[in-house]
């Protein structure tokens, strides 16, 4: 018998243990309640990973595919799942929904649950049940799939579940130091090791389920998430971490040097991701971490890395011995949203530092022996081909750092979708189409103010930038997923165009390779 048994499902990536179950179990366990996390991600990951059907499956969870051997197969699972839940008698069972990604795969282990043992009761909680705007949670209480739903963070919204004091709130901590750190007992840590041959002799080097990550693929490596912080101190118009997070929090530095020391000698961890939205929010904290870390990795003989999303600021406010203390801690790789090459982009996002601050930035991180995974958006509403050009020059004109290591990845994303709780989600000028139910195409918009910039232009614009980042070398992740979206969304433009005659070529401007004259091309997608 135990108070609640927490799970989390699939669809995510298999680069760490999930966060939100081991954070939850500490939390109802410091209140005096028994917890136990169950990780199916894991599970289904080293059972399908490798095999023929792992494709179809991982597609089955995004898109709206009919294709019924991935439902039999899902069926199966969740059936096991369920009994692997109930085995531990729970009173309450938590499904933690990591993002939309995940509704399939958790209303069927409810419906499961539901018909094995009508009586459990089951909470619901994650990022994906916090999604305000498409009210993700409608369709589980109409068919009662759940008996509650926690939205936002989770730790004090449980702890009053089980106490029979909970009300229907969104909750966010306020002082994150008070809260016990993750506690990843329960988990089979081993099984993360990424490089580790597995039984079906797959090797999970090979997938990040479309995700690049060079770095992550090195060596047989066990990663460990930290939250230090919540929301962000930016509020970038095409993000919508500022409403999701109306205030942003951090733990002391103290508070985090604590929990990465703990985890780092309880586990042997190689590897800490920070799940942070911004790593540097609070440059304070942030650099009286990295002396306390620096401090620590020195005198213990430590090799432990980190690994976390950064923000590029004024080159300024930094100096070369900052980054120097930061390679000390062991912030080795960066995550940059870069976004753009073109500073008028860059600047109606929100993002106001200059094409001079990355280079510096990028200069200090070379020297720091650091690395960066550069990131960006293509197909930004106000993004015209001048702008997009400029962006294509600035992989151009980074070669340099690419092949002195200092540049691991260039990460492309889909191409820009409008996030409904965003400030462009809310711009009057940004027109997208609606389902029945009012749901935004997040996709297929136009920007009045640039209306050459369509739906086909931008995936157009995504592929000559990836065949770009490519033949210069960089690793520049396909993102299958998100690519297949993308192609799924081309079939229906190419079928309305067919209707009405139009033909639904796209036409890529190749720049071909660094030396050879640049030539036209045309693909298919
Ligand atoms: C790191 C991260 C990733 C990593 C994930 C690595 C991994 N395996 O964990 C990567 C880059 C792979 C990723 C991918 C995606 N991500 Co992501 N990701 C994040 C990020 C930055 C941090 C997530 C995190 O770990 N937080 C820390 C943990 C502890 O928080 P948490 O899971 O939310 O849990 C808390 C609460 O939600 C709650 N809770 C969680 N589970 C449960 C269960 C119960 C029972 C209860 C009571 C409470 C509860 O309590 C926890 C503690 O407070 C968030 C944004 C953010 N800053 O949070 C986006 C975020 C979660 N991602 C998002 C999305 C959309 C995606 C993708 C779909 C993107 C894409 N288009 O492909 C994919 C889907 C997942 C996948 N394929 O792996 C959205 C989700 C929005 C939504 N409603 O769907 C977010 C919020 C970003 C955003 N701005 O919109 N992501
Ligand atoms: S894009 Fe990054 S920096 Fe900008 S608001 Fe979102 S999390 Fe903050």
């Amino acid at each position: 018998m135990t108070d609640i048994v927490i799970c989390s499902i699939p669809r995510m990536s298999i680069y760490y243990p999930p966060a939100a179950p081991a954070l939850i179990k500490a939390s109802v366990e410091a209140a005096g309640f028994t917890a136990t996390a169950l990780d199916f991600v894991i599970q289904f990951h080293d059972k399908y990973f490798g095999t023929a059907l792992w494709d179809k499956l991982d597609q089955w969870m995004v898109l709206e595919t009919n294709d019924s051997e991935s439902y039999n197969i899902f069926q199966k699972e969740t059936n096991d799942w369920a009994d692997q839940l109930l085995s531990h008698n729970p009173t309450w069972i938590g499904i933690s929904v990591f993002s939309f990604q995940s509704h399939k795969v958790a209303k069927m282990l409810c419906m499961q649950i539901r018909k094995k043992s009508p009586t459990t009761k089951i909470v619901l909680g994650g990022a994906g049940m916090t999604d305000v705007v498409n009210d993700a949670s409608k369709i589980y209480k109409q068919n009662k799939l759940c008996d509650e739903i926690i939205t936002g963070d989770g730790e004090r919204s449980i702890v009053e579940l089980l106490q029979s004091t909970y009300k229907e709130k969104h909750d966010r901590l306020e002082n994150l130091d008070s809260w016990p750190y993750a506690d990843f007992s329960d988990y089979d840590l081993d099984l993360y090791k990424v490089n580790k041959k597995k039984k079906n002799n797959s090797n999970k080097q090979d997938i990040w389920q479309g995700y690049g990550n060079a770095w992550y693929r090195r060596d047989e490596i066990l990663t460990l998430p930290i939250t230090a912080s919540r929301g962000c101190v930016r509020k970038c118009t095409f993000c919508d971490i500022p409403a999701l997070w109306p205030k942003y929090v951090t733990r002391s530095a103290d508070n985090i040097a604590e929990e990465v020391i703990s985890q780092y000698e309880q586990h042997n961890v190689q590897r800490f991701h920070f799940t942070d939205s911004l790593i540097n929010g609070n440059q304070k904290n942030f650099r009286l971490l990295a002396d306390i870390l620096a401090n620590y990795r020195t005198k213990n003989n430590a090799d432990f890395t980190i690994t976390g999303q950064y923000i590029c600021r004024n080159e300024k406010h930094e100096t070369q011995e900052y980054y120097d203390t930061l390679s000390a801690a062991g912030f080795k790789i960066l995550e940059i949203g870069i976004e753009s090459g073109s500073e008028r982009v860059r600047h109606h996002m929100g993002k106001k530092f200059s094409n001079r601050d990355v280079d510096i930035l990028m200069e200090r991180l070379q020297r720091a022996n650091m690395m960066a995974v550069a990131m960006f958006i293509v197909g930004y509403p106000t993004e015209t081909l001048e702008d997009f050009q400029e962006t294509m020059d600035m992989l151009t004109k980074y070669t340099p750092y690419l092949y002195n290591g200092t540049i691991v990845e260039a990460r492309l994303g889909g191409t820009q979708h409008i996030e409904p709780m965003s400030a462009l989600g809310r711009d009057p000028d940004i027109v997208a189409s609606r389902d029945s139910e009012g749901n935004m195409d997040i996709y297929n918009w136009t920007y009045t103010k640039n209306p050459d910039l369509t739906f086909k232009e931008r995936i157009r614009r995504r592929l000559v930038i990836m065949e770009h980042a490519q033949q210069l070398g960089y690793l520049s992740p396909t993102n299958n997923q998100e690519i297949a979206i993308l192609k799924k969304k081309w079939q229906l433009l190419k079928e309305q165009d067919e209707i009405l005659n139009k033909p639904s070529t796209i036409y890529i401007s190749n720049p071909g390779p660094k030396s050879s004259p640049k030539a036209e091309q045309t693909t298919t997608v």
